[in-house]
């Protein structure tokens, strides 16, 4: 059974020090690397996401000088620039696609990004037969919420590592955990997957 992990944001801009510091993303990215070096094998399609949003305007209301930290945030992951890397913590060679997403626009989800070769989330997984995909990465409450709803509308069996993922906000992170179970996916730790 093919089966995908999906790598979502662990951005130096979402983790300590960035411009949306998400507490405990320094960690997730330590841990998801952990976890790599064990089980990258176990995976045909490792797909890594990079907020990627432009220098010029708002990038659709994305960015505010006053942000509600809902549906605003202060300016992040600005292509070409340190806070849209990876983090260092997060060893990306076992990696197979990097996909950006969200220029000139908000993009939460991983599926709305594409490869520079211009792949879709969705097709890769679609051209390598995945039948399951295992989401960790930053935010919960945001980018790894949207990006598992999106692998669950894609037709994957999804399951949450959770404690490959952190969110920017306690109660809305269990929320969303809670839709996503609603929705199909199923919460496990990383050492039983
Ligand atoms: C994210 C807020 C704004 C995320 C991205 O990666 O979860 N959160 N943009």
């Amino acid at each position: 059974m093919s089966r995908a992990l999906l790598i979502v944001d662990v951005q130096n801009d979402f983790t300590e020090g960035g411009a949306l510091a998400v507490a405990g993303g320094d960690a997730v990215a330590t841990a998801v690397s952990t976890f790599l070096a064990a089980h990258s094998a176990d995976y045909q399609v490792i797909i890594a996401s990079r907020d990627w949003h432009d220098v010029e305007g708002d990038n659709g209301g994305h960015f505010a000088e006053a942000p509600d930290y809902i549906d605003s945030w202060p300016v992040h992951c600005v292509a070409g620039t340190e806070g849209a890397e990876y983090d260092p913590l997060l060893v990306t060679d076992a990696v197979t696609h990097h996909v950006r997403k969200g220029q000139g626009k908000p993009a939460y989800s991983m599926f709305e990004g594409e490869t520079e070769a211009g792949e879709t989330v969705g097709a890769i997984l679609t051209a390598a037969g995945v039948l399951s995909a295992d989401v960790v990465g930053i935010a919960t409450d945001h980018c790894v919420r949207a990006s598992a709803l999106d692998a669950i509308s894609h037709g994957v069996r999804v399951r949450i590592l959770t404690d490959l993922v952190v969110g920017v906000a306690p109660g809305p992170s269990e929320a969303a955990l809670a839709e996503l179970v609603h929705a199909g996916a199923e919460l496990v730790e990383s050492a039983d997957a």
